[in-house]
């Protein structure tokens, strides 16, 4: 699979874990030759919390470096573009960089221009509409839910959606052109993230969600695109490369939970062994490697979701088993999971076997807001629970760590 040159297309934000400072090192570790057409450099992103950025715009620089690399007849087997600065490098997107891929090759456009409702500081209506022509003419579009309303001309959609509410946004974009749109963003029940991907061929929708982590973070979305692009060039199809790129962002967001000082950006780069890992095919390692390499799953408590202990043992049920009744676990096996109701259910949960993780299986439990939870379960029951965590029986094994911000 290697030996695969990918291009892609997006500013130069130096400081703030995003656009090409994201791409770069997350394709080159996927394996792929990658190449850089910047649109300008900043000082770093223009997330209001860095009060103010510089910006350079390089619109002027794009067509002599794409005439050079034509007359040198340099093709791309792929291309992803993100962030454009101005309506003009859509254009020139479209009309000069789209002519540079391969026969065959993929073009993946991540229209990042808006989130959480908003478009980014500096751009219009213009500008989303020459983006929606850009996106009618790639092949695949990685729009978040914000970015994939303004592009259809829809409302904003609340903060949970309905399955209707999604497949008919996805239709509207896809009948634009695109063969497969994946929507970023997608909520269908509170306390889950993730997305919907629609073959517009067969009109199949695939959904991949993770737990929600209780903070944003600028740069997510940067880091879902180029880890999709990764796996997908990789041979994934693309619902596969979209859970692949949902997991490495989860396992990024982890990463930075520890760290509450750090707003502007995901510790993306410690997460890239685990996506290495996961695009290389490795076969899932063994128990016996996992704990030899000090492997662990992570899973996130949110301390501050639940009042009472009826409502923290429904915690305990969607963190470790995904959910009561779910059907699906991680390993792919059908399981009809129970839920957990008690301390004891909560210990055989905690051992494997049944839920997320295998009988056995190393675990990594992070636990924010502990300070909360404290309050609504309870001094002498939060010890009882954090015993059962860290007991070693019957080949239990979990390691917890404790925050109190997130
Ligand atoms: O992460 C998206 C992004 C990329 N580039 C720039 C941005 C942002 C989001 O704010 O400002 C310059």
């Amino acid at each position: 699979m290697s030996g695969k040159r990918i291009l892609t297309v997006q500013d130069l934000s130096c400081m703030g874990q995003c656009s090409l400072m994201a791409a770069v090192p997350i394709l080159s570790a996927c394996g792929f030759e990658t190449c850089v057409l910047p649109t300008a450099l900043l000082s770093n992103h223009t997330d209001a919390g860095f009060h103010g950025f510089t910006f350079r715009d390089l619109t002027g620089e794009m067509p002599g470096i794409l005439r050079k690399w034509q007359r040198d007849e340099n093709r791309f087997d792929a291309l992803y573009t993100g962030y454009l600065g101005n309506a003009e490098q859509v254009g020139i997107v479209r009309n000069l960089v789209f002519p540079m891929v391969k026969k065959g090759g993929i073009k993946i456009v991540d229209p990042a221009m808006a989130d959480n409702g908003a478009l980014y500081t500096g751009f219009g209506r213009s500008f989303v509409r020459k983006m929606a022509e850009l996106c009618a003419a790639a092949d695949i579009i990685l729009p978040n839910l914000t970015e994939a309303c303004l592009l259809a001309g829809k409302p904003f959609l609340p903060a949970v959606q309905t399955e209707e509410e999604i497949r008919e946004l996805a239709e509207q974009l896809a009948a634009t052109g695109p063969e497969t749109v994946v929507l970023t963003g997608v909520s269908l029940e509170e306390g889950k993230i993730g997305n919907a991907v629609l073959d517009r061929k067969t009109a199949r929708i695939q959904y991949s969600f993770t737990e929600r982590v209780p903070r944003a973070y600028p740069g997510t979305g940067d880091c879902f695109a180029a880890a999709f692009a990764g796996a997908l060039l990789h041979g994934f199809v693309p619902a596969a490369a979209a859970r692949t790129a949902a997991e490495f962002v989860l396992e990024s967001l982890l990463q930075t939970a520890e760290d509450p000082e750090h707003w502007y950006g995901v510790n993306f780069e410690r997460a890239l062994p685990y996506l290495v890992r996961r695009v290389n095919g490795a076969r899932p390692l063994s128990r016996a490697a996992k704990r030899a390499e000090g492997i662990r799953r992570r899973f996130l408590i949110d301390g501050s979701s639940f009042q009472n202990r009826e409502e923290f043992f429904q915690e305990m049920t969607r963190v470790f088993t995904a959910g009561a009744g779910s059907e699906e676990s991680e390993e792919g096996r059908l399981a009809s999971v129970p839920a957990i109701t008690n301390l004891d259910s909560l210990h055989d949960a905690l051992r494997g076997g049944f839920g997320r993780h295998g009988f056995g299986e190393p675990v990594e439990i992070l636990w924010t807001h502990f300070e909360e939870s404290r309050k609504a379960l309870g001094e002498s029951f939060l010890l009882t629970v954090v015993g059962i965590l860290l007991s070693r029986e019957e080949e239990k094994d979990c390691i917890l760590r404790i925050e109190n911000e997130a």
